[in-house]
């Protein structure tokens, strides 16, 4: 298991759907001070300008906190950013592709939505998977969730050795409910960037999901 995941169960995005890019580097000192164990920047409307830019922003502030950062397509940009990670969806192509471009130590993640998916992208070599939408979302419009009933089994399969981030509508509300169902790490996106507090929001979060 890759070093800098092997602890991670908190993994937070600085998604631009809600965030301005101006507040950005803000979002993402508030969600490590919160605790967040993984930050990814994902901006799916803006240009490379955009990320290049806050992604450098983002990169110190993660860095001194000892955070992985991780860059939501765009291996060139990634590997230009020196960002500690590229996460790639079902269409982003195979890892050997974006491998060649990053290099050998940079952390590549896989968005899966079944257990199949899940053991394939264990099979092709990705350093970690997301798991979901869990529940519909409106950060991911368009897809249905898979529900609860796989977690249990893609963790004793996949997590075992690379770790596996349920993903997809989790909230505060309702992560106690997630992690009964055998999740142990989780992403949230739009129930931490659209808190009032976002640092209070992740610490709850944080301590709930790291609850044994
Ligand atoms: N990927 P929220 S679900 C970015 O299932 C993303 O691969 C998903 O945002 C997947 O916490 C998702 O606001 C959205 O529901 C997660």
């Amino acid at each position: 298991m890759h070093p800098q995941l092997s602890s991670a169960r908190l993994y937070a995005i600085v998604d631009l759907g809600y965030v301005a890019p101006a507040a950005a580097a803000q979002a993402a000192t508030e969600l490590i001070a919160g605790g967040a164990d993984i930050v990814q920047l994902r901006a799916k409307e803006q240009g490379e300008a955009v990320i290049r830019e806050i992604g450098g922003k983002l990169l110190p502030l993660c860095r001194s906190a000892g955070v992985p950062l991780v860059i939501n397509d765009f291996p060139e940009l990634a590997a230009e950013l020196g960002a500690d990670g590229l996460h790639l969806g079902q269409d982003d192509g195979a890892l050997e592709a974006a491998r060649k471009i990053v290099g050998g130590r940079m952390i590549i993640g896989r968005s899966t939505h079944s257990p199949e998916q899940a053991r394939a992208a264990l099979a092709e070599g990705f350093d970690y998977i997301g798991f979901g939408p869990l529940f519909p979302t409106p950060t991911k419009l368009g897809r249905p969730g898979i529900g609860l009933e796989n977690i249990a089994a893609v963790e004793r399969e996949v997590g075992a050795r690379i770790p596996v981030f349920c993903i997809g509508g989790i909230k505060r509300g309702n992560l106690a409910e997630v992690t009964a169902a055998g999740a142990r790490r989780v992403v949230i996106v739009s129930d931490l960037l659209q808190a009032a507090d976002i640092a209070a929001a992740t610490r709850e979060a944080k301590a709930t999901v790291t609850t044994p």
